[in-house]
């Protein structure tokens, strides 16, 4: 009890500075204890555009409530990689958790279709299948296993692979090739039609497993590249943009339905503003990233996507997919796409 007396007294003496630099826009500091905490936890690190833009989130939310409604966020995976948050956020021991809808796949299989290869010229296309009638295909399968989806998706990027000892011109190049993909069917089948040897590491483990060796490469977009230092261990980036990767905000589906609407609505105007601050970020981040990717040693190059392409068609992946998603969410991403064969 002692304790804890020392750290409510501890915030509010913090709460005290704070709130001289805040009063200039009147933003209140509350000591008293919220009625309504959760805990909302994530992969990436603290300085990425998600969490920088979820703080935001959660700071509005905290004021706007007067206290009443406190997220706390854990980054950087420090509750855990995304297969044990994923448990987590099911179970109830976390509220709200990010996740791709390709490592969701493992649950909801159809929630990796916007990671089918190639499927997207441009981010024009994204958004509007992801905010459109593709992306609420997707929630009302993820809603059946008994999570909350938010409405709109969190942008990761188009994806681009980096390697520590060569650069990837064509497919002939990932013959055999050791790269880390995220834990997900899509993402290890495609990189074995590509002839690859993918191993599924969740990003926790991304780092150690490039500085120590156990794989040659990864994919990622530039955003994370450069905010969790994969620079320091890899030397080559092929701009594949071989796929669209995003993250769907999950709720613990019981813990968001028993929580008071008005609660939930004002978390879902902060949340959902915080998602297009977090894109329009990532979209002007893109814009120096390569160039400052360049300034710390990496070495760029911009394969054709042809040779992957035919790789994949020829190996029968787009097939292979289109029996496992059918073909009702097949003609609802084609829509966008255009034909995947
Ligand atoms: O695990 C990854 O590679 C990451 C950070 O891009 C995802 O969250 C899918």
């Amino acid at each position: 009890m002692s304790t804890s007396h020392n750290d409510s007294r501890r915030r509010f003496v913090q709460g005290g500075a704070a709130a001289s630099a805040l009063i200039s826009v009147g933003a209140p500091v509350f000591a008293q204890a919220a009625e309504h905490t959760f805990k909302w936890a994530n992969n990436i690190p603290v300085t990425h555009p998600s969490n920088i833009r979820i703080k935001e989130a959660a700071d509005a939310i905290r004021a706007e409530s007067k206290g009443r409604v406190d997220i706390q966020i854990f980054p950087n995976n420090q509750l855990g990689g995304d297969t044990d948050m994923l448990s987590q956020v099911r179970s109830g021991a976390i509220d709200f958790f990010p996740l791709s809808g390709l490592i969701l796949q493992t649950l909801v299989p159809l929630a990796g279709i916007n990671g089918l290869a190639f499927a997207f010229k441009d981010y024009n296309t994204v958004w509007s299948a992801m905010d459109g009638d593709l992306g609420s295909f997707i929630r009302a399968a993820i809603a059946k296993v008994n999570l909350h989806s938010f409405d709109r998706i969190l942008d990761n990027g188009f994806r681009n692979i980096t390697t520590s000892t060569k650069p990837i011109n064509s497919a002939a190049d990932l013959q055999g090739f050791k790269i880390r993909v995220p834990v997900s069917p899509l993402w290890t089948s495609m990189f074995k039609a590509l002839g690859s040897a993918p191993t599924g590491i969740n990003f926790s483990e991304v780092y150690s497993a490039l500085q120590t060796k156990v794989v040659e490469g990864q994919e990622n977009p530039l955003a994370i590249i450069e905010i969790a230092k994969l620079y320091e261990v890899q030397k080559f980036v092929s701009m594949t943009g071989h796929m669209w990767d995003g993250q769907w905000i999950l709720a613990n589906g019981k813990r968001w339905a028993s929580t008071p609407a008005d609660v939930q609505a004002l978390i879902n105007k902060h949340v959902g503003e915080a998602v297009l601050k977090q894109r329009d970020d990532i979209r002007k981040l893109n814009l120096g990233l390569e160039d400052q990717l360049k300034g710390r040693g990496m070495v760029f190059n911009r394969p054709d996507s042809a040779s992957f392409r035919d790789a994949l068609s020829k190996a029968g992946f787009y097939k292979e997919w289109r029996g496992k998603f059918g073909d009702e969410a097949m003609a609802k991403l084609e829509k966008y796409s255009g034909a995947l064969v």
